[in-house]
């Protein structure tokens, strides 16, 4: 990792930068594809797997008689895991599902409420890729399940014999996904953003992707279909002083580091001592692990920051705004107070970023490079639209007339005036 000591304010930002988020730049060939679904549905799905997942299917829809069968491909042991995770993944999102409906009287005979309603049909994306994340389709679908959403469809790429992980069909049953897909990149997003004949159109599109995924995705966007947010790589950011355990956070910062070559990594301290022995801790830790060589380019060109004192490292981290921040100081819940920018935060020295992506209970759909000053991860309220409603009395409706009629004539919109006039003559 590259090692950057007591940098000036000034070289912050340049430090902290992000490499460019580049999914415009293949906004051409994307839109081709997109096209090519729009226009000719299924076969155009098929065509394109075929080409970009080397694989030629007949039916892309994954059957009873599949998910059936994924049953007896996983052992019980890791069927017992994801059971445990999705039970506290409802247990935390569950409790996002606001009050149905709350009437408020803005003056007597003016009743305003606001209500949440899930919207009918959503579509999840789950890469493919090196490491088939069904741990993902846990996050997406039970916020969804628990919104209410009707219809969830599931898209992820099949591997070179046509399958899907079974643990990806296990979770999918489990959460309530009404249809699989096997089909991934710009094919899915355009079959769920379009429709075809077997795939239906969904409202919104939520889930990580590569870039060509992202792309599509904002493309859709520009059509009316609603998105989470724009991925990018994966980040973890460690704020550690002195009290920190080396080891501990080499392990933390490799968890991130082996995601992908791209993965982006920080570790932000006030320890010159805590920087040499993560050093060498993550050189030990490294030599045991089997996706070892993403982990090493991906950690060159991550840093370790060197600070003065914790108000520094406290504006530093809430300048990076990570996807996820872990605190491993003295005193982590005062800090963690302090956090403003970040996706999610773990607090002290026994919560690393693992459980959070498995198992605790909190969403790993997050923002990264730098949504997170702006964006929420993925939670009930992503699936959900809220609708307000109005019912006036006469007696409600004669008592704010006046100031409807006054502030109609004033914009010169005449006909609004009038439409609150003829209910209250006489
Ligand atoms: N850290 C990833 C999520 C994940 N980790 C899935 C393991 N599986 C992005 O938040
Ligand atoms: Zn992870």
């Amino acid at each position: 990792m590259i090692v950057v000591k007591n940098p000036p304010r000034e070289a912050w930002q340049g430090l902290l930068q992000r490499p460019a988020f580049d999914a415009v730049s293949l906004q051409e060939k994307v839109a081709a594809i997109l096209n090519d679904i729009k226009t000719n549905g299924d076969e155009a799905v098929l065509k394109y797997t075929a080409l970009y997942d080397g694989v030629q299917l007949d039916n892309f829809i994954v059957t009873k008689e599949e998910i059936a069968a994924a049953h007896q491909q996983i052992s019980n042991e890791l069927k017992a895991a994801i059971v445990l995770a999705a039970n506290n993944i409802k247990t935390f999102h569950a409790k996002q599902l606001t009050a149905k409906k709350e009437v408020i009287e803005t003056m007597p005979g003016i009743a305003c409420w606001r209500k949440p309603v899930a919207i009918e049909k959503v579509g999840l994306y789950v890469p493919g890729g090196s490491a088939p994340l069904f741990s993902t389709v846990l996050m997406l679908a039970i916020p969804a399940q628990l919104a209410g959403c009707k219809e969830i469809v599931l898209c992820t790429p099949p591997a070179k014999n046509g399958t899907i992980h079974p643990a990806i069909l296990f979770a999918a049953a489990l959460t309530g996904v009404t249809t699989i897909i096997k089909a991934g990149g710009v094919q899915a997003i355009g079959a769920m953003a379009y429709g075809t004949e077997s795939v239906s159109k969904v409202y919104k599109i939520l889930g990580p992707g590569n870039q060509y995924v992202t792309c599509a995705k904002q493309l859709v966007q520009q059509e009316g279909i609603a998105i989470d947010m724009p991925a990018g790589p994966s980040e973890v950011c460690v704020l550690a002083d002195e009290s920190a355990n080396a080891a501990f956070v080499a392990a933390d910062l490799l968890s991130q580091a082996e995601h992908g070559v791209d993965s982006q990594v920080l570790l932000v301290t006030t320890s010159a001592r805590l920087i040499e022995e993560t050093t060498k801790e993550i050189g030990k830790q490294l030599e045991n692990l089997p996706r070892q060589e993403i982990a090493v380019r991906a950690l060159e060109n991550s840093k370790m920051i060197l600070l003065d004192n914790m108000e520094d490292m406290i504006a530093m981290v809430n300048e990076y705004a990570a996807e996820h921040l872990i605190l491993a100081c003295n005193n982590a819940d005062a800090v963690a107070e302090r956090i403003v920018n970040a996706g999610s935060v773990f607090i002290g020295n026994f919560s690393p970023e693992s459980v959070g992506d498995y198992a605790s209970g909190t969403n790993h759909t997050l923002p990264t490079h730098g949504f997170a000053k702006a964006y929420s991860g993925v939670s009930v309220d992503s699936f959900v639209k809220k609708i307000t409603y109005q019912k006036l009395t006469q007696n409600g409706l004669n008592a704010i007339a006046s100031s409807v009629i006054t502030m109609a004539e004033a914009e010169g919109l005449r006909a609004h005036a009038e439409a609150v006039k003829i209910r209250v003559k006489g």
